[in-house]
């Protein structure tokens, strides 16, 4: 009997061809480019990182639909970009991000405007940014595809990704420290296909490197199997998701107002304006209603948030 040999990730450099790096993704939905940060830049953002891990330890309290989706000893903090502006604006300067994102989230369409049809091509926009801090003893995430966030459903091969998943490692991520588990070609198989552990296999990427998949991947942490003495048991990544920019309101209405106008408005018109997380969990602010955590809404009390859901 043949032996099926276990399935790897490619790494290849961040300079490399950008045929090669397309060919690779189409082919197995994920990548690792190999120097895609400098070891200062890395070591900047590790440090301005570390006192926002410190206070998301201390008190963010996930709400209670997303309390399982993290594996255990995990600590995350949501809007890395917000909490370290220009370090991690630097990550996103980088063009072969773009040139990935141009790829895969940038579909085009058409359509008939009287008889005539038009074509338009879309784009992309920063969907998430997270940092993640995880420690020894963090078991298995649950295998996902972060494209489900969207909440299109995916119907097989033909699915595109509606997100690309990027990783930058801050410190040299191992399969014992929890490296990612991903399933390449996962992103091809029929949706009644579920993934399991032993399809796996793991991102191991020095710091300094992009992990790449594509949102229909299926993907999650890896369990950190490592001694609490061991110098490298913490593997620190910084997200940076990307989705295309059709998921969007027609007029950016969270800029229309100023703050002491929103004050005076009900939870019900604040929600439909975007101060709103939906429930696959977009639109948040701070891992949470941005009604909640955004600064200019501080001391609000218009009232109960009715379709919170309890
Ligand atoms: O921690 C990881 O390696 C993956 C995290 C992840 O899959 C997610 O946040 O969607
Ligand atoms: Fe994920």
């Amino acid at each position: 009997m043949v032996q099926q040999s276990k399935p790897t990730v490619q790494t290849v450099s961040a300079s490399a061809p950008i045929e090669q790096i397309l060919e690779i993704l189409h082919r197995d939905g994920v990548i690792v480019l190999s120097d895609y940060a400098t070891e200062e830049e890395i070591d900047a953002l590790n440090a301005k990182a570390a006192p926002h891990f410190d206070k998301a330890a201390r008190e963010f309290k996930p709400d209670d639909k997303f309390k399982g989706f993290r594996a255990s000893n995990t600590t995350v903090f949501y809007d890395l970009i917000g909490a370290v502006p220009e370090d991690t604006s630097k990550l996103l300067q980088r063009k072969v991000w773009h040139q990935v994102m141009e790829e895969f989230l940038s579909p085009e369409t058409w359509e008939w405007y009287g008889e005539k049809k038009e074509v338009r091509k879309g784009s992309y926009w920063l969907h998430t940014s997270i940092a993640y801090k995880v420690g020894p003893g963090a078991g298995n995430q649950v295998l996902h595809r972060d494209s489900n966030s969207s909440m299109v459903q995916r119907t097989g091969p033909e699915s595109p990704p509606t997100v690309v998943s990027t990783f930058v490692a801050g410190v040299d991520v191992t399969a014992a420290n929890g490296g990612t588990h991903v399933i390449p070609g996962s992103h091809l198989w029929p949706q009644d296909r579920a993934p399991k552990q032993e399809d796996c296999c793991t991102v191991e990427m020095k710091k300094g490197s992009l992990g790449i998949w594509l949102g229909n991947v299926f993907h999650g942490a890896g369990s950190n199997t490592c001694s609490p003495t061991n110098p490298n048991a913490l593997r620190i990544i910084y997200g940076l998701f990307a989705t295309s920019d059709n998921f969007r309101q027609g007029e950016n209405t969270v800029l229309a107002c100023k703050p002491e106008e929103y004050m005076k408005m009900t939870p019900e018109v604040l929600k439909v304006l975007g101060f709103y997380k939906g429930s696959s969990g977009t639109g948040a602010f701070g891992g949470k209603d941005p009604i909640k955590t955004w600064k200019g809404l501080e001391g609000y009390n218009g009232g109960q948030w009715i379709y919170e859901k309890k």
